[in-house]
């Protein structure tokens, strides 16, 4: 079973080469899509030993895992796995992602922050942008989901042939859920833990997503 994880990466110099070595023991394959970093994130993902790739302008994160995506299914990925660049995520969560898939049970999971594991989120995320995301999910795509703007997610190969990510920005991951749902894949939430390195986040990179979210559902 080949397992590939697709790593968006913008200016991560300082984290990519922790976050490299701690999936190496679980995956067979990491897949770095740097997005035109102002920093030296390629030449530290590729000589990390990540197959490391680059956009030659900043395109956005939905932008590089379509891109990452795409590689992956061509380097014969039997699951893709798409994980942050910033050392929030756990690699040790993995094994729990991608079981489902393994035994059959789901042809997409996807990482939550609000089940059995807890996460210390930022109040403002926690209690304004997430309860927001929910709500809007809800309301203008029918998805009923504990945490829809998780970016830890793991797609058979069969669900990411299906799947065309066509939102460059941040709202991916409502677009990603949405035609998941479309395409009648068999969807489970995992438990993850996220570790927030920084609690000094501001609100309105949460607001703009949920406007990009919105925007996305009234010109479809
Ligand atoms: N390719 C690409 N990746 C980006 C861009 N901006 C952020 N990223 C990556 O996307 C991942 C998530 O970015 P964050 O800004 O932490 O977004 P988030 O994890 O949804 O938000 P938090 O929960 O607040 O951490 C990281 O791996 C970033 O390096 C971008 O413009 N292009
Ligand atoms: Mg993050």
């Amino acid at each position: 079973m080949k397992i590939v994880t697709v790593i968006p990466a913008y200016n991560e110099a300082v984290k990519i080469e922790k976050v490299i070595t701690k999936l190496k023991p679980y995956v067979t394959e990491i897949i770095v899509v740097d997005d035109a970093s102002q920093d030296n994130t390629f030449e530290i993902a590729q000589a990390a030993g990540a197959l490391t790739i680059r956009h030659i302008i900043n395109r956005g994160q939905g932008a590089a895992l379509r891109t990452g995506t795409q590689l992956a299914l061509g380097r014969d990925a039997d699951i893709i796995v798409h994980f942050d660049a910033d050392d929030q995520f756990q690699a040790e969560d993995i094994p729990e992602m991608i079981a489902p898939i393994c035994d059959g049970s789901a042809d997409a999971v996807l990482g939550s922050r609000f089940l059995t594991k807890k996460s210390k989120l930022p109040k403002s995320k926690e209690y304004i942008i997430m309860p927001l995301a929910r709500l809007v999910n809800r309301l203008f795509f029918g998805i009923k989901l504990s945490d829809p703007q998780s970016g830890f997610r793991a797609l058979s190969r069969k669900s990411a042939e299906k799947l065309t990510i066509e939102n460059d920005g941040m709202a991916h991951c409502t677009e990603i859920i949405h035609k998941l749902f479309k395409n009648n894949d068999r969807i489970v939430e995992v438990p993850i833990t996220v570790v927030y390195h920084e609690f000094g986040q501001k609100l309105s990179g949460g607001f703009k997503i949920i406007k990009d979210i919105i925007i996305q559902k009234l010109i479809k």
